[in-house]
């Protein structure tokens, strides 16, 4: 049996009562490895860069085999580049080949660009118009029950690129399940984590890493999930919270 292990961590108590965002972690795990992987995340929780939670929600749930859909993962790119500026725009011209609009891109980036706090979860935007359509306000969408199928051989994958860091492996899985659905168009995120500043823009094709997106010392990160114009919105999100997804394959 399989379960979905789920922790959200926040300053200033429960998200839902306004509590700051610290840290979220979703993976799907074997019983054995449920305790370990429990004590890693308070942890987490506790000694992240963004702040000492003082709130820890952590969810189990067990998941029936039967409901698991495989997704493949996306071959990784990586676009180094010197400053911002730099970087935004190889981010808008991955975006335009993903066929997202000029006026939906800037749009999603101005959302990200306008945030004084950092969001839990994911705002999803029109490709096309731009507008947003979740109404999930400083929730946004999170995306859940997802994990590697064979955690030794993605490692193993990741390691031979050079790809050590954990903010890496986790936005891999996520970036795949994301733009897996035939809805999605394509994904922009950058970090909320102070020291972290490489984001990505994600599509049907590949995973590009962008190596400066954001200033060092920013606590603001977010994403941007650009959907098609007639995308079903509510199986959009449900599929991204609640289905849950192995990605198998190696890019
Ligand atoms: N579902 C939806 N949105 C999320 C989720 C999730 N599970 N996790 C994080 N977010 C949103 C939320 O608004 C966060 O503030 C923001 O994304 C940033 O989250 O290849 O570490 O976990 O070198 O800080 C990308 C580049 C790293 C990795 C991204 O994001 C690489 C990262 P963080
Ligand atoms: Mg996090
Ligand atoms: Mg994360
Ligand atoms: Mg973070």
């Amino acid at each position: 049996m399989l379960y979905s292990i789920k922790m959200r961590a926040a300053q200033g108590g429960d998200h839902k009562l306004g509590g700051q965002h610290i840290s979220g972690a979703e993976r799907i795990l074997a019983e054995e490895n449920l305790k370990k992987m429990a004590e890693a995340m308070i942890e987490r929780a506790l000694l992240h860069s963004r702040g000492k939670a003082d709130f820890i929600n952590l969810k189990i749930e067990a998941i029936r085999p039967q409901d698991i859909e495989r997704i493949k993962l996306l071959p990784i790119f990586t676009h180094e580049v010197d400053t911002i500026q730099e970087g935004r725009k190889s981010a808008i011209q991955i975006l335009k080949e993903s066929g997202v609009s000029t006026q939906a891109i800037l749009a999603g980036l101005h959302l990200l660009e306008e945030l004084k706090t950092s969001m839990r979860g994911a705002m999803i935007v029109d490709a096309v118009s731009g507008k947003r359509l979740d109404q999930l306000t400083m929730r946004g969408v999170r995306v859940s029950k997802m994990d590697m199928d064979d955690e030794e051989d993605f490692l193993l994958w990741l390691n031979r690129q050079n790809l050590t860091d954990v903010h890496v492996r986790e936005a891999v899985v996520l970036a795949a399940k994301v733009v897996a659905h035939q809805d999605v168009t394509a994904e922009l995120c950058w970090s909320d984590d102070p020291e972290y500043v490489t984001g990505y823009v994600a599509n049907k094709t590949g995973y590009h890493r962008i190596t400066k997106l954001k200033e060092y010392g920013s606590f603001i990160g977010g994403r941007i999930f650009f959907v098609k114009p007639d995308a079903a919105i509510e199986e959009v999100i449900d599929y991204l919270q609640n289905q849950p997804v192995l990605a198998v394959g190696r890019g």
